[in-house]
Order: C-alpha cells, then structure tokens, then sequence
C-alpha cells in the first residue's frame, strides 16, 4: 500500500492544476475541511449531547431547522472567515448573504455557497447526513463589499465544489474542474486521507434513487421512466440525503431524481447550494446532471439565492435515456 496522502498534501501537490493557483484555493478547501472535522464531531455525538431536534426556528425555505444545521453554518461561517481568502457566504440556513471582512489587509477573490447540513431529518434517526460548498471567483472588484450579484452566478461558473458525507465513514469529495477525488477522516488522528481516487462514475448500472411515494405527483414522461426502471427490475435505493444519494451513485452508478412535482412545479431542491455543487462533481466524474425537463444544470441562470430546481443526475446512459422519455411523452403532458 501505497504511503497516505493527507488533505492538505494533496490540495498543495494540485495547486498547480488551479487557474488562480497561489495558495488560495489551498487555504478555503483547508478550512473547509476543518469546518467538516468539527461538524463531523458533533454530528457523531449528536446522540449523546442535547443538541437534537428542532430548534426553535424556520430555514427561509420554511424546513423545521435542526440545532446541528445551526453549528454547521456556524462553523463553515468562523472556518471561512479565517480563510481570508473568501468575501462572502450564502447558506440555505441565511435568509441573504453574509459578508465577511478583508483580514490581514487580503482582499479576498472568492465567496462559498453552502448547505451546511444536508439532509438534516434524517439526524434524529441517525442516517446519514452531508455538507456541501461550491468556490465562486467574486465578479465585483476585490476590496469593495461582496454583492448579491457575486452569488448568482450559474454553475458552469464554479471554480471549486465538494460535499462532506458523515455517514459509516465521513468522506470528503472535492473538484477544482480537474476530476474528483474523496479523502476519508481517520478520526483517531483527525486527518482526512485520500481514499478515492480520480472518482469514474459508471456509465449504466440497475439502481435508481427517487422518492417513488411522489410518483402521482410527478408529470406524465418521469412516471413512465419510473415504469420503465420498475419493468427492468432496477433497485431503488433511496436515503432522503441528496449527498448520500448521489454519493452512492458516484460509485454503483444509477440516477437520482428529484422532478419537479405538483407540490414543487420548480423542484423542491436548491439550485445555488445544492444542485450545482453536486452537479459539477457528477460531471467532473464523467456524469451528467440536468433538470426533469432536459436543461443542462450547470447553465440555469440563477436568479435568487434560495431559487429551486428540479435535478436528474448520474450514470450518462441513463440521463440520455431519460431525455429520450421527455421527448417520448413531452407532448402527451
Ligand atoms: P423528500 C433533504 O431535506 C433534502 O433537501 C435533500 O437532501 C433530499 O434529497 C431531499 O430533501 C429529500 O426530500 O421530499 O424526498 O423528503
């Protein structure tokens, strides 16, 4: 076996493959990663300390607010700010941007997006839960107060994007647009440790992952794609995390579908801090991500910071193959 690779090493080694490499970069992912040591901490002792169950307070999305999802963003928040590198913060736990003040006379290049606590229902039952960044260059000029143009800028404007999965083993999987690559914590010596490298995702495989208990609620060409995986007998593996789901994708290969729905005409998940981060890490994995209406993701204009879409995501064959049910069906809608 081959010598261990720590986060920090790895980052430092790929500066190079960073088009604004001088240790920028290296700075955020290493606070990132900090920020995710802390969280992955009082996620597993969540059990323990009486930090479960709803605090006493709403996310802008109306989503009861776990205490976890509050030290979460309370952590990338301090962590991000001691970067001196990043000039803003919009998080799903922030009803605006938060903008953090130059430090040490750095005029910071970049603001982070964050869903700090993915998937936090599933904490009390103890399944698994995830972070997940994205690294934007500033469109404003460095040294002027960040603005909410800086955030609503599409996906194929990331320069970085990643997520944490704090489940059996907590893994955090990164791309600058150079390929993906997942580093696993040993928490015994507190550091993350490259596990998986230059992650490929499988072209086809017998999973899909959708809350099939929407099916009535989904329009006419994703019910019939739902038939059709049901007709072939694929599994359906579902956590209700889209980071373990999607996760799980990156290396059995299958889908994950959150349509749009009756309920959610524009999809239920957000596209700032959550479909663009995990889709420009699919694609970085040679996947494909779009809207349940065949729009590449990455090139949605985004014009709020909390806007929603609806996202199909993973193995390319089976992307194509649904677009081919979109035009199959689209008409009869
Ligand atoms: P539903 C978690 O609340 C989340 O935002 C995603 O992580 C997950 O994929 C989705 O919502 C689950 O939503 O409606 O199936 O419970």
């Amino acid at each position: 076996m081959g010598r261990l690779i720590t986060l920090d090493e790895f980052i430092i080694k790929r500066q190079k493959d960073f088009p604004y490499a001088s240790g920028e970069l290296t700075a955020l992912l290493r606070d990132i990663g900090l920020a995710a040591k802390l969280i992955n901490r009082e996620v597993n002792r969540a059990g323990l300390v009486n930090i479960i169950g709803l605090a006493d307070t709403q996310n802008v999305s109306g989503d009861e607010v776990q205490k976890l999802d509050l030290y979460a963003n309370e952590r990338m928040i301090d962590f991000l700010g001691n970067s001196g590198e990043c000039c803003g913060i919009a998080s799903e736990e922030l009803e605006s941007f938060v903008s953090l003040p130059d430090i040490e006379s750095k005029q910071a290049k970049y603001v982070v997006v964050i869903d700090p606590l993915d998937g936090s229902s599933n904490i009390d039952v103890n399944v698994s839960v995830g972070t997940i960044f994205g690294i934007y260059r500033r469109i404003s000029p460095t040294g002027t107060p960040v603005t909410l143009e800086d955030f609503l800028q599409p996906g194929n404007k990331l320069v970085a994007a990643g997520y944490v999965t704090y489940g059996t083993s907590t893994i955090l999987v990164y791309t600058t647009g150079n390929g993906v690559n997942g580093f696993t914590l040993d928490p015994s010596v507190g550091e993350f440790f490259l596990s998986h490298r230059n992650i490929r995702i499988p072209n086809k495989a017998k999973y899909y992952s959708v809350n099939q208990g929407y099916y009535l609620k989904f329009d006419l060409p994703m019910r019939r794609y739902i038939d059709h995986c049901n007709a072939l007998n694929l599994k359906l593996r579902y956590i209700g995390t889209m980071v373990s789901d999607i996760h799980r994708i990156l290396f059995q290969g299958g889908v994950f579908l959150y349509p749009n729905t009756t309920d959610y005409p524009s999809g239920k998940l957000r596209l700032l801090y959550e479909c663009n981060p995990m889709a420009f890490i699919v694609e970085q994995c040679g996947g494909k991500a779009t809207t349940s209406t065949g729009e590449r993701i990455l090139d949605i204009p985004v014009h709020a910071l909390h806007q929603r879409s609806s996202i199909v995501c993973g193995s390319p064959f089976m992307v194509d193959e649904i677009k081919s049910f979109l035009e199959l069906y689209q008409e009869e809608a």
